[in-house]
């Protein structure tokens, strides 16, 4: 099987999650230039917007990086025009089936990873030619599945011949070598990355991330069918208040309007909606990119030299 490091033309298998609105260039320059590959998220954004991003990506870094195309978005096929005419060397796809685009990219020497949160979808983009999948589990921030990383990563591993990249709940050197073990050949990590000195999210987003302990986020939008995990602030109580009151999406939606905005402009930790994962709990302190990549390879390699035996029946084997 093809190495990761390989696909992505990295020196570490790591890929920077796409967060909507925060993962611009200041942020993808920085992993990738920290050898891991770096992501513009294009969701919500214009075929402008993102022409304009990849430039000053290459104008900021000579090693390769990634757009995140996010499938919801009205404007999918002019996001697939800018890529593939701007020959961006990965593209990752969120919140949907990307199986129509994927002959399109790689026929412009695109890498297609599509991030997935099932075996199904998972074995459909494997079939359309897709270079490897991100298993993302439901620990993971955003729009997430309902499968737990621990249960997808091994099950999707055996379900595919590429290679399986490991998402939801890794912010360390310890979720690295569990990923690994459960069959992963790469990690995607979110989160810490959003209180990497590069991200230009507010500072209260990155407070609220740091504050944050393993039982602050909760998943709202599960009776719209979009569930989205979040950290539990006043607007998460909000939402999920009129989701058990059965109230119209069209009210929940409007109540969300600008919530987005709110939160990674002006950092209000109490009505923004701060898309995080679970493994929030884990991120303390703020560090440039390229330390937080390292100090993540670094403790997995130890954590794998360190492993203690397993024990059965009381016995060490
Ligand atoms: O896409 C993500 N994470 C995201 S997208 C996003 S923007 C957004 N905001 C509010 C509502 C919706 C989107 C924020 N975070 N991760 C990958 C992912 N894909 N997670 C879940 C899925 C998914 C879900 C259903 C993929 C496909 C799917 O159905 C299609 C199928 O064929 O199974």
């Amino acid at each position: 099987m093809v190495n990761v490091c390989e696909i992505l033309g990295t020196e570490y298998p790591i890929i920077q999650g796409a967060m909507a609105r925060i993962a611009e260039c200041n942020l993808a320059a920085a992993v990738s230039n920290g050898g891991g590959l770096g992501i513009i998220a294009a969701g919500g954004q214009s075929a402008e917007w993102l022409r304009e991003e990849i430039k000053k990506t290459r104008e900021m870094t000579d090693k390769p990086f990634g757009v995140n195309i996010m499938l919801l978005a009205d404007n999918v096929e002019e996001l697939i025009q800018v890529v593939c005419e701007e020959k961006v060397p990965v593209v990752t796809t969120g919140a949907g089936n990307p199986g129509k685009y994927i002959a399109r990219m790689k026929e412009h020497g695109i890498k297609v990873i599509p991030v997935v949160a099932n075996v199904a979808l998972a074995m459909r983009v494997a079939r359309a030619g897709a270079d490897a999948v991100v298993a993302e589990g439901t620990e993971a921030g955003g729009h997430i599945g309902e499968t737990t990383t621990m249960a997808l990563v091994p099950q999707m591993a055996d379900a595919v011949d590429i290679p399986v990249i490991a998402a939801g709940g890794i912010a360390d050197g310890r979720g690295v070598a569990a990923a690994y073990m459960l069959g992963a050949r790469g990690v995607q990590v979110g989160t810490r990355f959003l209180v990497a000195n590069e991200c230009i999210v507010a500072q209260g987003y990155k407070d609220a991330i740091i504050k944050a302990k393993d039982s602050s986020t909760v998943a709202t939008g599960r009776s719209t069918g979009h569930p989205v995990r979040i950290i539990k602030n006043k607007l998460a109580k909000k939402i999920l208040t009129l989701e058990s009151q059965n109230a119209p999406e069209e009210e929940i939606n409007q109540l969300c309007t600008g919530t987005l905005a709110a939160a990674v402009r002006d950092g209000d930790a109490d009505n923004g909606n701060i898309m995080s994962g679970q493994i929030a709990g884990l991120v303390k302190k703020e560090q440039s990119a390229a330390e937080i990549i390292e100090e993540m390879f670094k403790e997995a390699e130890k954590v794998y030299e360190d492993r203690n035996s397993i024990c059965r029946a009381g016995r060490t084997v």
